[in-house]
C-alpha cells in the first residue's frame, strides 16, 4: 500500500473523530417520592429502564403518599437512563430506589459516580435530610435540586439550605422533574461541581 494513498492516509485522523463519548455516571437520589424516576425518564434518550413495583399497603403505612395520590409504584432497585451531552460526552444516569428500607443499595448505585442530584420535596423536608447527609459523608460532588411539585416551593430556599444542612458551595436549585430541559440544567450543575472538584 502506498504511503500517500488519501484514502489509508487520513484513517487514523478519521478514526480519531469517531472516537466514543467519555461515559460519566450520575446518581439521581433522594427521599421517598421525590420525583427521581420522573426525573430520568424526562431526560433520558433511550426508554428509561425502570424497577417499579406496586406500593403494598404495608408500605403505604409506612411511606407518606399524601403528597403524591397519583403515585402507585415504588422503585425497587434502580432506575437507569442515558443522555449524550455533546459527541464527546455521554452522561450514564443511574436512580436510587427512595424506600429506606431498600437504603442498602445506594452504596452499590453511587460507585463510581462523579456527582449526584439530590432531588427534594419541600413540603417533606424531614424526609429529605437522610440523602443529602449521605452524599456529604461519601464526599461525592452533589447539587440539591428542590422539585417544584405543581409549580410550587413551600420553603425559600435560604430556609431549606439551612433546614437540610446543605453547605455553603453546594448548589441548591428548583427544577421540575417533568421537563426534560429543567433536568438537563440540574444535571449540568452536577457536571461543573464534579469537575470543579476534579480540579482542586
Ligand atoms: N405535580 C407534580 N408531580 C410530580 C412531579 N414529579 C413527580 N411527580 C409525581 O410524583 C410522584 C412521584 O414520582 P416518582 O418519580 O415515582 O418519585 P421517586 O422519587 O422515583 O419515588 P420512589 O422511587 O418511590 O422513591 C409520581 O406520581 C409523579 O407523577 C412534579 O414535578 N410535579
Ligand atoms: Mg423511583
Amino acid at each position: 500500500m502506498r504511503p500517500t494513498d488519501p484514502i489509508t492516509a487520513g484513517a487514523p485522523a478519521a478514526q480519531a473523530s469517531v472516537r466514543p463519548p467519555l461515559p460519566v455516571k450520575l446518581v439521581v437520589a433522594g427521599g421517598f417520592g421525590v420525583g427521581k424516576t420522573t426525573a430520568v425518564g424526562s431526560i433520558s434518550e433511550i426508554e428509561p429502564l425502570t424497577t417499579e413495583a406496586a406500593i403494598t399497603e404495608v408500605a403505604a403505612g409506612v411511606d407518606d403518599l399524601s403528597h403524591t395520590p397519583s403515585k402507585t409504584t415504588t422503585t425497587v432497585a434502580m432506575d437507569f437512563g442515558c443522555l449524550t451531552i455533546d459527541p464527546t460526552l455521554k452522561l450514564y444516569l443511574f436512580g436510587t430506589p427512595g424506600q429506606e428500607r431498600f437504603g442498602f443499595m445506594w452504596d452499590d448505585i453511587v460507585e463510581g459516580a462523579v456527582g449526584g442530584l439530590v432531588i427534594v420535596d419541600t413540603r417533606r423536608l424531614d424526609d429529605c435530610y437522610a440523602a443529602v447527609d449521605y452524599f456529604e459523608h461519601k464526599q461525592i460532588p452533589f447539587a440539591v435540586a428542590v422539585n417544584a411539585f405543581d409549580g410550587k416551593v413551600e420553603h425559600d430556599l435560604d430556609e431549606v439550605r439551612w433546614a437540610l444542612d446543605v453547605a455553603d458551595g453546594v448548589p441548591l436549585l428548583v427544577f421540575d422533574a417533568r421537563e426534560r430541559g429543567s433536568v438537563r440544567d440540574a444535571l449540568l450543575v452536577v457536571l461543573e461541581q464534579a469537575l470543579h472538584r476534579a480540579e482542586n
